[in-house]
């Protein structure tokens, strides 16, 4: 028999869903309810286009998927948001002010400049412990203020937060995706309020922080009527930036293991109990994000399968349907696997490839640049795609076992990318470790044991919610191949 069931709300940068998870037997039974595209629009803003989330059809999609998880045969116990992390609207009354930007917006340069005018590279890190990424929500919020918004706004929400007060009416933010804003303290997870003062940024502009777990609040009535909801249905906190989430869904306790969360992004590192805060980390350019139960993510952000849909949208052109993407999507990674030639291996961490754009042509670029001859055919292209991918963990894994101290032996795959046995295979040779894959839907698992805990279904600690991950599913392992010099990274 089932549990009592909780409903995951998963945005993920290129698609969302709304899953119901339960236990069943000891192991985890999930049942996707709804998948949508989340697709940005770019919109004219006078003197240039921005690019934007579409907040508003994304909330409709999700509530629909909620309404239609609630008319199932179970009894749906809690709701819990996760998204992508940095991203935020701006509200005044609590009424959102304009649509929110993409992280991928070019807006952030002007931010950079402002905040780093105030507050040096090394002593933010010092304090916030974060990879330097020009989209951090401390750099956006800058650019707001040169743009004159910010001072429009009493509150800022991100994205996840968002969600649940218009579901709730309840104002928070929550503790892991707060700590991606750069505004957080990396030891105590609190507002740094020093930082703030000296950012101009009004402490109010927050909303408190809470930990997953917490109960954000009930549903509003008028939002429980328009979802068919009983009274008194709780939103609780998850681990709402989707990474955090994927990271407490990994299928391992061990010491010795490295995880890799595979979507749109990867996210390269190792989970410790307390920030690495050196000068050699901020170089290295690690980030200290927090984690599911004060946990620290010490992680790099490795670009990810964005490299390879954006080129496939260059090549598809915009009119192309996801199922076409798809069909194409399994014919590519076939033709990259057959591939015998030597591809060349590109910086996937360079920041020319984060704004949406020709992709083939810029990797051509980087090669030219680099005196390398650049990839002939699309298969090429996919396949230079996933050596630079899996050279790029390769270099990550060997960072975080020099900066923690932590010796690494296995590497955990979770995500949509998780699927990619080609990509697996690489990065299993490239990093000379054995790779487990899976589970695929990672970031929802995290988010509905951290709610189902919350309910009292499951007991204790992190560890063991991570071994009923383990026991729902096996992951698919692969192993180092010995490779031809020709080949060896
Ligand atoms: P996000 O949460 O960032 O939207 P996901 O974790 O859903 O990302 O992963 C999406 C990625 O997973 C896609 O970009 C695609 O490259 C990869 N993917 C999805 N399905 C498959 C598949 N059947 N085979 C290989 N790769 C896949
Ligand atoms: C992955 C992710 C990642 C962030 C990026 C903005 O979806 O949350 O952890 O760096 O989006």
């Amino acid at each position: 028999r089932t549990t009592a069931a909780v409903a995951a709300v998963d945005l993920g940068a290129t698609s969302g869903r709304v899953i119901l998870g339960g236990l069943a037997d000891g192991r985890l039974r999930m049942r996707p309810v709804a998948r949508f595209p989340n697709q940005p629009v770019r919109l004219h803003e006078g003197h240039r286009a921005g690019l934007h989330w579409n907040i508003t059809e994304l909330h409709r999609s999700l509530t629909a998927g909620l309404a239609q998880a609630l008319r199932g045969d179970e009894d749906v116990v809690s709701v819990g948001v996760d998204s992508w992390a940095v991203d935020y609207a701006l509200l005044r009354d609590g009424r959102m002010l304009g649509v929110p930007y993409h992280y991928r917006d070019e807006r952030t340069a002007a931010g950079v400049a402002a905040v780093h005018g105030q507050v040096g590279p090394e002593e933010l890190y010092a304090r916030n412990g974060l990879q330097h990424l020009p989209f951090n929500t401390v750099f956006q919020l800058a650019a707001d203020r040169v743009a004159g918004t910010l001072d429009l706004a009493d509150r800022a929400l991100l994205i996840p937060d968002l969600i649940a007060y218009w579901l709730t009416g309840q104002e928070v933010t929550e503790a892991t995706n707060a700590s991606t804003t750069g505004l957080l303290d990396a030891r105590t997870r609190q507002w740094d309020t020093g930082l703030l003062a000296e950012l101009g940024l009004a402490r109010e502009l927050l909303a408190p922080v809470v930990a997953p777990g917490t109960t954000i609040g009930s549903l509003l009535p008028a939002v429980a009527a328009d979802l068919g909801a009983g009274p008194g249905l709780p939103v609780t906190a998850v681990g709402s930036h989707d990474t955090a989430s994927a990271v407490a869904a990994v299928p391992s306790t061990a010491e010795d293991a490295a995880f890799i969360s595979s979507g749109t992004w990867s996210l390269v590192g190792i989970e410790l109990e307390a920030p690495v805060l050196t000068e050699e980390s901020r170089a290295a350019n690690f980030t200290n994000e927090g984690g599911v139960d004060g946990r620290v993510r010490y992680l790099k952000n490795v670009s990810g399968l964005w490299l390879l849909t954006e080129s496939m949208r260059t090549w598809d052109g915009p009119g192309a349907t996801d199922a076409q993407r798809s069909s194409d999507l399994a014919a590519l990674l076939a033709e990259a696997a057959a591939v015998t030639r030597p591809v060349p291996v590109f910086d996937a961490t360079d920041d020319r490839f984060t704004a949406p754009g020709d992709m083939p042509a810029r990797i051509t670029a980087w090669c030219r640049e680099h005196d390398l001859e650049p990839p002939r055919t699309r298969a090429e292209v996919v396949r230079s795609i996933l050596e630079s991918l899996a050279a790029a963990y390769a270099t990550t894994i060997e960072q975080a076992e020099r900066l923690s101290g932590r010796p690494i032996r296995t590497v955990h795959v979770v995500g949509g990318g998780s699927q990619n046995a080609l990509l697996c295979q690489l990065t299993a040779d490239r990093t000379g470790r054995p790779v487990h894959a899976g589970p695929v839907e990672a970031t929802a698992i995290g988010n509905v044991l951290v709610q189902l805990r919350a309910a009292g279904v499951v007991p204790g600690s992190l560890e063991a919610l991570r071994d009923i991950v383990a026991r729902t599913a096996e992951p698919v392992r692969y192993v180092p191949r010995v490779l031809s010099p020709a080949r060896r990274p």
